[in-house]
C-alpha cells in the first residue's frame, strides 16, 4: 500500500475510533482539539488524493447535494410494528397469550425490557462491513431511502468493528433527537424568523426526511439499535440480549436502561421504574417495549399482521388537560360513518396544543354524559387521536345543551341511519356525499391502496376544492394545466404526479379490490379476494356462497362486497376506472385452490418471515401438501435457516432443495410454480 493510502487507512481507524468513543461510549479519549487536527489531515490527504475518499471515511458525513425525492427500498426482512398494552391487565394478557402458545409456566418466560424511544423506526444495511444504505420503516415492507442522512449521524457506524465482517449485516431501531438538541434547534430556528418544531419527534422526522443531507448534517441525531434484520455470513444471535450485545460490540449505541426482566411481574416493575426516572432521560420515551428473550422462542410465537407475537409496547398512561367544548361538529368518513368531534377552547396536553377531540359515537356521549359547554378532562396518549375523557360535572352550568344527533347528513342531506347493529350512525349518500367522495379519493390514492406517490390528503381536498375531481376516476384524466393551476405545484411536482398516477393504472388487483374501500375489506381480505378470484370480473360475479367459502371472508364482509358492487354508483366509478386504462394483471387463476395439487412440500430451518405454521397454511390454501418428511415423491424442499436432517435427506434423494426467497416467489405467483 502506498505511504498516502496506508495513512488514510490509520487515520479512518483512528477517527472511527475516536468518534465511537466520544458519540456511543460517552468516553472520549483525545480532546476536540486532536480529533479535528487528525480529521483535517485526512481531509488534506483526500484533497491531494481524491481516490482515497471512500464512502465510509469520517469525512463523509458533512452531507451530499441535495436529492430530488427518496427512492422507495424493499426491506429485505419486514420491518415490524408493535402491538400496544395500555395498562397492567393488558400487558398480564399478553403474557398469558406467549405462555399458553409456549406451553410455559407463569413467570417462566424471559422478556428483555426496552425504552420505546419515541423516534422514527430506520434499518442501516452494511455490506462487508461498510454503510451501504439506509432506510425508513415505511409501511414495513418498504421504506424511503435515507442513507446519505443517516450517514451525517456521527453515532452509526459508518463501517462495523471487526476484522471478519459477515457480507450482509442490517441492524434496526430508532433515530430520535435529545432534548438539548430540540431545545437548540428551536432556538435556532426561531432566531432564523421560522417555526419551531413541536415535539422532539416532528425534529427528528423533518431532519431524516431533508432532500439535502447537509441541513441533516447540522441537526444532532441520535439513534440507539435493538433489532436485527437481513443477515449473512454470521449466525443469527440466540437472544434478544445476545443481539443486542452483538449490536454493541459491532459499533452501534445500545440504550443503557435495557434489562433482562424472569416474568412478567419483573417487566411491570420495569415500567414503573422507567416512568419514575423518565423526566431525567433527557430524550422522549412514550412507553416501554417487551420482547421475549429466545428468538427460537420468537419465532415459534410469529406473527399476526405486521405486528409480532412475541412483543408488545406498554405505552404510559395518556397525559390529560381540562378545557370546555365550545362545539359539537359530525365528521363523515370513507363509508359513512359519522364521529361527533368536540371543538375545544384550546389546552396543552402531552406537549401539542388540542383543540379538536373525538368522542367516538352516540353510545359513548350517553355513557360519559357528555353536553356542549362542559368543562371537560382531553385524553392524549403518544400519537392517538385526543378525546374526550370525562365530565367535570361540578362545574356543568345551565348553559350545557344536549349532544343531538343530526338526522341528515351535515355535508350532503341525505338521511342519517342508525342501524341497530352498529356503534356509528351513518350518512346514506354513498359517493351522493362530498366527504364520502373526498374520503374514498384518499384512501384510494393512499400508500397501501394504489400508492399513488405525491398525492397526499390535502391536494385532494384541494383538488376537490376546485372542482377538478369528484370521485377516483377523474384522477385519470387530470391533466398538468389543471394541476398546475393548483397553490404550491410547479411544473416539477406536477409532472412527477402525473407520472404517479399513470404508474397507478397498472397496480395489482389485491391493491385496486383494496383501495376500492369496500366496507369490512381490509388489506388481507382484498389479497385474499384477489387471490381467490384472479380477476375483477369474477369477483363482481360471485355469489355469496362463493365469497364466504374463502377463509377470513365471513356473511358480514360477503354481504359488503355484494351491496358495494350492487350499488350503481360504485359499478360507474369502477367502469370509469376501467375505462381510464386501469389494468389489473390477473393474480392467479380463478383455479387457485388447485394450483399446487399434486405437490408435495417439505419446511424445514426457521423462516424470517413466516412461521412453519403460517407457511404451511399458505400452501395447503393452494392445494398442495406439506409433510413432515422427505421422500423421493417431495416435489421440493423449502430450508430457512439452521435446517436439519431433511435438507441432506432431499440432497440424497435429488430433490430439490430451495431457499425462502423460493417460497415466498411460489405463495405470490403459484402459477408460475419455479418448483
Ligand atoms: C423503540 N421504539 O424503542 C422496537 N423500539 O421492536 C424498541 N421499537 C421494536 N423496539 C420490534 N426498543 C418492532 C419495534
Amino acid at each position: 500500500m502506498s505511504s498516502p493510502a496506508r495513512r488514510a487507512a490509520q487515520l479512518h481507524t483512528l477517527l472511527h475510533d475516536h468518534s465511537h468513543r466520544y458519540y456511543v461510549l460517552d468516553d472520549p479519549s483525545v480532546s476536540d482539539a486532536e480529533y479535528d487536527a487528525l480529521f483535517r489531515e485526512l481531509q488534506d490527504l483526500e484533497d491531494a488524493h481524491p481516490e482515497l475518499q471512500t464512502p465510509d471515511s469520517p469525512t463523509q458525513r458533512v452531507g451530499a447535494p441535495p436529492l430530488a425525492g427518496f427512492d422507495s427500498v424493499e426491506h429485505a426482512v419486514p420491518m415490524l410494528s408493535l402491538g400496544n398494552a395500555f395498562n397492567r391487565e393488558e400487558l398480564i394478557e399478553f403474557d398469558r397469550r406467549v405462555r399458553e402458545r409456549l406451553e410455559r409456566d407463569e413467570g417462566t418466560v424471559q422478556y428483555v425490557a426496552e425504552p420505546k424511544l419515541d423516534g422514527l423506526a430506520i434499518s442501516l444495511r452494511y455490506e462487508d462491513g461498510i454503510f451501504v444504505q439506509g432506510a425508513t420503516r415505511g409501511d414495513g415492507r418498504s421504506g424511503e431511502n435515507v442513507t446519505e442522512n443517516l450517514r451525517t449521524i456521527e453515532m452509526i457506524p459508518l463501517r462495523l468493528r471487526t476484522d471478519q465482517p459477515p457480507a450482509v449485516f442490517e441492524a434496526r431501531g430508532e433515530v430520535f433527537m435529545s432534548h438539548s438538541a430540540f431545545a437548540a434547534l428551536n432556538a435556532s430556528m426561531l432566531e432564523a424568523g421560522k417555526p419551531a418544531f413541536v415535539n422532539p419527534r416532528n425534529a427528528a422526522a423533518g431532519s431524516l426526511r431533508q432532500l439535502d443531507s447537509r441541513k441533516t448534517a447540522e441537526r444532532r441525531l441520535s439513534i440507539n439499535l435493538y433489532g436485527l434484520g437481513e443477515l449473512q455470513g454470521i449466525d443469527t444471535p440466540p437472544t434478544q440480549m445476545a443481539a443486542l450485545d452483538l449490536l454493541a460490540e459491532l459499533g452501534f449505541p445500545v440504550n443503557p436502561e435495557i434489562r433482562l426482566c424472569d416474568g412478567i411481574e419483573a417487566c411491570y416493575e420495569f415500567h414503573e421504574s422507567i416512568q419514575l426516572k423518565r423526566a431525567e432521560l433527557g430524550y422522549d420515551i412514550d412507553g416501554v417495549v417487551f420482547k421475549v428473550d429466545s428468538l427460537a422462542e420468537q419465532r415459534e410465537l410469529g406473527f399476526v399482521s405486521r405486528a409480532p407475537r412475541w412483543a408488545i409496547a406498554q405505552k404510559f398512561p395518556a397525559e390529560e388537560a381540562q378545557t370546555v367544548i365550545d362545539s359539537v361538529e359530525f365528521q363523515v368518513g370513507r363509508t359513512g360513518a359519522l364521529t361527533p368531534v368536540a371543538r375545544l377552547v384550546p389546552v396543552f396536553v402531552g406537549g401539542v396544543t388540542v383543540s379538536n377531540a373525538t368522542l367516538h359515537n352516540m353510545d359513548e356521549i350517553a355513557r360519559k354524559d357528555i353536553m356542549i359547554g362542559d368543562t371537560v378532562i382531553v385524553r392524549r396518549a403518544g400519537d392517538v387521536i385526543p378525546e374526550v375523557a370525562r365530565v367535570v360535572l361540578e362545574k356543568r352550568g345551565p348553559n350545557s345543551r344536549a349532544i343531538e344527533l343530526p338526522s341528515q347528513c351535515p355535508v350532503c342531506g341525505s338521511p342519517v341511519v342508525n342501524l341497530g347493529t352498529e356503534v356509528k350512525a351513518r350518512c346514506t349518500g354513498g359517493l351522493q356525499c362530498a366527504a364520502q367522495r373526498r374520503e374514498a379519493i384518499k384512501h384510494f390514492a393512499s400508500r397501501r391502496a394504489m400508492d399513488i406517490d405525491g398525492l397526499g390528503d390535502k391536494l385532494v381536498e384541494q383538488l376537490a376544492d376546485a372542482d377538478l375531481i369528484e370521485t377516483v376516476a377523474d384522477l385519470y384524466t387530470l391533466n398538468a394545466e389543471q394541476l398546475q393551476s393548483l397553490p404550491r405545484m410547479g411544473e416539477k411536482s406536477v409532472g412527477n404526479l402525473i407520472k404517479a398516477i399513470d404508474k397507478s393504472r397498472h397496480a395489482t388487483l389485491a391493491r385496486f379490490l383494496f383501495a376500492l374501500g369496500i366496507r369490512d375489506i381490509g388489506e388481507t381480505g382484498a389479497a385474499l379476494l384477489a387471490k381467490q378470484f384472479g380477476s375483477l370480473d369474477a369477483l363482481m360475479q360471485a355469489s355469496e356462497e362463493e365469497l364466504t367459502r374463502i377463509d377470513d371472508i365471513g356473511p358480514i364482509a360477503a354481504n359488503s362486497i355484494l351491496s358495494f358492487f350492487a350499488n350503481p354508483d360504485n359499478r360507474a366509478v369502477v367502469d370509469a376506472l376501467l375505462a381510464a386504462g386501469i389494468e389489473l394483471p390477473a393474480t392467479a387463476s380463478a383455479e387457485v385452490d388447485t394450483v399446487l395439487s399434486g405437490k408435495t412440500y417439505v419446511l424445514t430451518g426457521t423462516m424470517s418471515r413466516f412461521s412453519r405454521d403460517e407457511a404451511k397454511k399458505r400452501l395447503q390454501q393452494l392445494g398442495a401438501k406439506v409433510s413432515g418428511s422427505v421422500s423421493s415423491k417431495t416435489t421440493a424442499v423449502f430450508a430457512g435457516e439452521s435446517p436439519g436432517s431433511k435438507v441432506s435427506k432431499a440432497e440424497s434423494l435429488n430433490v430439490p432443495v430451495l431457499d425462502e426467497n423460493a417460497l415466498q416467489a411460489l405463495l405470490d405467483s403459484p402459477e408460475a410454480d419455479p418448483t
